[in-house]
């Protein structure tokens, strides 16, 4: 899933968003064991992309344009498994 884009310089994919701005369930309140990501709209996963990212099991991922050295954050969507 995707709750953001990096239109405005950061694509935020992290759990407490999820949660409390978006209301989402995960986990039943538990922490996730992982983070799997990838582009929107493709099979492509995160690490195929080269991009600095924030990427945690717990927290979930962020993306931030002022990381990637004049590139744009790709838009990522991300799945998380549950304990
Ligand atoms: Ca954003
Ligand atoms: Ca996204």
């Amino acid at each position: 899933m995707s709750r953001d884009n990096p239109a405005d310089g950061l694509d935020d994919e992290s759990v407490w968003k999820y949660r409390d701005l978006d209301g989402v369930n995960l986990c039943d309140g538990n922490a996730p064991t992982s983070t799997e990501a990838r582009v929107v709209g493709t099979q492509a996963d995160y690490k195929t992309t080269g991009q600095t990212l924030s990427i945690d099991p717990a927290t979930g991922l962020t993306c931030q344009d002022a990381d990637q050295d004049g590139q744009n954050c790709e838009n990522y969507e991300v799945r998380f498994c549950c304990p």
